[in-house]
């Protein structure tokens, strides 16, 4: 039977029309990865990928303050937020000792799975309590530029909208689009927690002297709440200079006094 052209025009045609005008005008859809928490939903996926970066659990022990070298520090609550400027930016603490800008070149370049990746490893600090240890990662966004930036430009909801120079990475367009839960069921304070992988080949033109500014926020899914969360990056050599066994801690101890350093005794102390 030869086919009409009304056969389009009828109610099934109709719909069908409809249904995909809807889904097209549908946002892509949001990914969220849950690293390590049972309880909530989608259930835990270790490693979970985003826009090509790479998320994972990481308990490297020690961690902390003083065994390795932050270069972002960020802490508040219910939401925090801020990048790794100078320029006490946002939510953003212990500029510029643990706050600062790296360069691209002080970067080690990571093997995983036949990729190439730069390394960042936070160390997340939420209290021991059940109902307050979970955190969402729901922006990060990292930029190189051949100058310091120090933009503090934000959207009417307070969020950072700014340029940090050429973005490399975005792992959320928008609020709500991508994020990453987790549960710091560990130790806290001293105890890494979330290795995130960022693609080398999305540096492609970028000089080894320009500054690399990594933007994050969390909060948005899972208040933060505690201490700080800290970032350090994987350098030429900071893996050789992570001590691998607690026998150093009491020297570690005798350093932190002997330095004055809060910080570091902090991070020795059970929480
Ligand atoms: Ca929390
Ligand atoms: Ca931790
Ligand atoms: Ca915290």
């Amino acid at each position: 039977m030869k086919l009409k052209l009304s056969s389009f025009t009828t109610p099934m045609g109709a719909l069908l029309l409809s249904l995909s005008a809807l889904l097209a005008s549908q946002p892509a859809h949001a990914t969220t990865i849950n690293l390590n928490d049972p309880s909530l939903s989608p259930a835990p996926t270790d490693p979970g990928t985003i826009n090509g970066a790479v998320f994972t659990t990481n308990f490297t022990q020690p961690a902390g303050t003083g065994v390795i070298d932050p270069f972002l520090t960020i802490q508040s609550s219910p939401t925090e937020q801020g990048y790794n400027g100078t320029n006490g930016n946002f939510d953003t603490k212990r500029v510029p000792q643990w706050n600062h800008p790296l360069t691209l070149g002080s970067l080690a370049e990571v093997s995983l799975n036949g990729q190439q990746y730069y390394q960042f490893v936070v160390d997340v600090n939420e209290p021991n309590a059940t109902s307050t240890s979970t955190i969402s990662l729901d922006m990060l966004s990292v930029w190189t530029s051949p100058t310091l930036q120090s933009s503090t430009s934000t959207n009417s909801s307070g969020l950072f909208n700014g340029s940090l120079g050429t973005l490399r990475y975005n792992m959320s367009p928008s609020l709500g689009s991508n994020d990453v839960l987790y549960f710091d069921g560990n130790s806290g304070s001293g105890q890494a927690d979330i290795s995130i992988y960022i693609p080398v080949s999305d540096f492609a033109g970028a000089s080894a002297s320009d500054y690399v500014y990594m933007y994050q926020m969390w909060g948005n899914t899972l208040p933060s709440s505690g201490g700080y969360e800290e970032t350090f990056a994987v350098e030429g050599s900071n893996l050789t200079s992570v001590p691998e066994t607690s026998a150093l801690l009491p020297l570690f101890a005798v350093l932190g006094m002997i330095i004055g350093g809060p910080a570091i005794r902090r991070k020795l102390l059970p929480a």
